[in-house]
């Protein structure tokens, strides 16, 4: 007998449509999920009591999930998190890296279509996330999504209309749910010490800049600046080039002098920064950039609001990102 818990937090999949669109209705995915009782599983639901959108999803919320799941850990062999997809990838970062010594499955799952819809993904999609939930070597936070199980720190979601809605382009899945499922174990991560779960701070301002052609570079140099940001992502063009504009590398320099980190990404959804492979990759290292490998957009931020949650010295912190801590990138 496995026991699950159920962390409903808004999304599409518990949504009806109001005479304002679809709305999360309170009681309503509980009710349904009656359906998923079988001898061998007990699960017990915590319905939050405002269900939102995902798009409307804070560091409010993800303490919230934190602290309902760490006050019954101990009480569960694993958890099922039920989220907007809008913003699944945000909230399964930050939960890879908060939930730190984590040793049971945490599984995230949405859907694109409403329960209450005929055609709804949301079925299977519970279905797996459950299945999922129920594997006691599973020992991250994963995403399952139209048949894939994705780990949560890798995946991203590309689709806003088909049902694959979410993939992770950089690292294979940890199963793929077909007639029988495929358990990819040999990508699975193993704990990392003991059980340290950390609280995100809900007052740090992180910024993610895209660089554009033009006055891109120099704004994004701008608010590193005098944004008063506490760290920041710089979404940089191919493998992690960007013109030298003085403007841009006055800013990189100015809050890594502060303290304040800033992580090279790509703009491009698959592949990494590769500092050293074109020269055009060299100033922003130079001033001070951190090469973000191929890193997510989403698993950047929540890995750099969960360090600077936890107030590590300024060398440590810059030492933990450039590592891979829970398989989000690779080395
Ligand atoms: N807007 C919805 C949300 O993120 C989208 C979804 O769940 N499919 O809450």
């Amino acid at each position: 007998m496995s026991r699950v818990l159920v962390l409903y937090t808004g999304g599409t999949i518990g949504m009806d449509h109001t005479p304002e669109g679809l709305a999360p209705v309170l009681g309503l995915l509980p009710r349904l999920l009656q359906r998923f009782e079988r001898p061998d599983l007990a699960f017990d639901v915590v319905e939050f009591e405002q269900l939102i959108d995902s798009s409307a999803i804070t560091p409010r919320q993800w303490n919230q999930i934190l602290d309902a799941l760490v006050a019954r850990y101990d009480a569960y062999d694993g958890f099922v998190v039920i989220h907007g997809t809008d913003t699944m990838a945000y909230t399964a970062g930050a939960l890879a890296f908060a939930l730190r010594g984590l040793s049971k499955p945490v599984v995230l799952t949405g859907a694109q279509l409403p329960l209450v819809h005929p055609r709804s993904d949301g079925w299977s999609n519970l279905a797996d996330a459950f299945e999922a939930a129920c594997q006691p070597d599973l020992m991250e936070v994963a995403i399952a999504f139209d048949r894939l199980l994705l780990r949560g720190s890798r995946a991203r979601k590309l689709d806003a209309e088909r049902f694959d809605g979410f993939n992770s382009p950089n690292a294979a899945p940890l199963a793929e749910f077909a007639i029988s499922a495929h358990w990819h174990r040999e990508r699975w991560l193993r704990p990392d010490g003991e059980w340290r779960p950390q609280r995100l701070n809900e007052n740090l301002k992180l910024a993610a800049l895209m660089l554009t052609p033009g006055h891109g570079s120099a704004l994004a140099g701008q608010i590193l600046r005098d944004g008063g940001l506490d760290g920041a992502i710089l979404l940089s063009y191919g493998s992690g080039n960007a013109p030298a504009d003085p403007a841009l590398l006055e800013g990189v320099a100015a809050m890594t002098a502060r303290g304040g980190p800033v992580l090279t990404l790509t703009q491009v959804v698959k592949g990494a920064v590769a500092v050293g492979a074109y020269a055009a990759s060299q100033p922003l290292a130079r001033a001070g950039a951190l090469p973000g490998g191929d890193l997510t957009p989403e698993a950047a931020l929540a890995k750099l609001h969960v360090l600077l949650s936890a107030g590590l010295p300024v060398d440590t912190l810059r030492a933990a990102l450039g590592r891979s801590l829970r398989g989000e990138m690779t080395t």
